[in-house]
């Protein structure tokens, strides 16, 4: 079984991963894994944070010479900053916050949070709720992007719509290298894009939009339609909506097709089981199809809001407006690469479930022969 638990708070010293069930023999380097976080950080819109945080990386298990070797992974990235947060967030007994953060931002963790976990102050609550977490993703990310080569399937995130501003399309896996360099610019209608978030910026908003990820390789038969929990967009959509501000995701063209009849919603099928269109996404009954796999996700604005919206103070009880903290203008690009890390781990972990296997080349070798059996029949 893959899994990957995260652990970590905004400013605190640092993000720790543990990886747990990597087959041995994987590609993993600080070099490779480095890079996966400078794609995470950049991205027209963010914030002053983005250009002073470093994400410094400390392998600290189950890596040696540069592959896995079974064991349990784990990866701490320290916090550029924390020096200056420490006494705010001091693990030690008899610490005490500056101020109390009671005023809660619409949109935000904040106030469900504080009522969950009773507290007068959102700061240990925005402290985990932060983006910022997705950093530590980046790790299970990198290495289900590692584990997903290995097997000749490549994914890619690309932003394809800024407030209301739309790129043609997404980006394909041969942008990608376009895409690293600059997240918006990867696609015909970026600048458009750029300047609703230079906008934003000076109006002192935010803004949302959708990204985009695309999966090429997948074979034919990852998930299942045998049970709820094992269908392949059921496990895409819960990864996707687990990233923080996404409140929508669509396999393929769902929204599209829902507005018209099934023979304009249908993929038809020719002599070698291709599909002659891909509306639905490469994922057909819960399982791939072997046809590139497509799913969109939408992306709120972030709540952060340099012109406050009304809120309660909750320690007086009076309306309020919320409080103000250090934030992006929009993390759409940012986002495009996290979704991009979520959907690598999704298929990884149906690959490693289907396929099993302790090393990369026993994976490799019981791909391949699934993959000739498909080709046969
Ligand atoms: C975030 C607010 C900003 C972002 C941060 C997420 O942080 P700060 O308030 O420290 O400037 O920069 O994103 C990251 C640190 C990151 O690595 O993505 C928030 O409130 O979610």
């Amino acid at each position: 079984m893959l899994r990957f638990l995260t652990a970590g708070e905004s400013h605190g010293v640092g993000l720790v991963t543990i990886v747990d069930g990597l087959p041995a023999g994987l590609r993993f380097t600080a070099d490779g894994l480095a890079g996966e976080l400078a794609r995470r950080r950049q991205g027209y819109g963010r914030g002053p944070r983005m250009r002073i945080e470093r994400d410094e990386i400390e392998i600290i298990a189950g890596i040696r010479f540069g592959l896995t070797t079974g064991a349990p992974v784990a990866v701490v990235i320290r916090n550029t900053e924390a020096e200056r947060w420490k006494d705010e967030l001091d693990p030690a007994p008899g610490g005490r916050p500056k101020r109390l953060l009671t005023t809660p931002r619409p949109g935000h963790a904040d106030l469900p949070g504080m009522q969950k976990y009773d507290t007068g102050d959102a700061r240990p609550i925005l402290e985990r709720a932060s983006a910022r977490e997705t950093a530590a993703r980046a790790v299970a990310g990198y290495a289900a992007e590692e584990l997903l080569a290995a097997l000749g399937v490549s994914v890619v995130g690309s932003v394809v719509q800024i407030g209301g501003e739309t790129a043609s399309r997404a980006a394909t896996v041969a942008e990608r290298e376009l895409i690293e360099a600059s997240p918006t610019r990867s696609v015909d209608g970026a600048e458009a894009m750029m300047m609703a978030i230079d906008r934003a910026k000076a109006d002192r908003d935010t803004l949302g939009g959708i990204f985009a990820v695309v999966a090429e390789g997948v074979p034919a038969g990852l998930g299942s339609h045998t049970q709820w929990d094992r269908r392949l967009d059921g496990l895409l959509g819960r990864a996707l909506l687990s990233i923080p501000a996404v409140k929508g995701v669509e396999i393929g063209d769902a929204f599209a097709t829902a507005a018209g009849p099934g023979s304009a919603a249908h993929d038809e099928i020719d002599t070698d089981r291709r599909r002659l269109s891909n509306r639905a996404g490469g994922v057909e009954g819960g399982m791939s199809n072997g046809e590139p796999i497509v799913v969109k996700a939408a992306m709120k604005p972030l709540s952060t809001l340099m012109r406050p919206l009304r809120t309660v103070d909750v320690a007086t009880g009076g309306a309020d407006v919320a409080f103000r903290e250090r934030s992006d203008v929009c993390a759409v690009p940012a986002a495009s690469v996290v979704g991009e890390h979520m959907v690598a781990w999704t298929l990884a972990v149906a690959f490693v479930e289907m396929f099993g296997g302790d090393t990369i080349t026993d994976v490799q070798e019981r791909v391949a022969a699934y993959r000739a059996r498909l080709d046969e029949r």
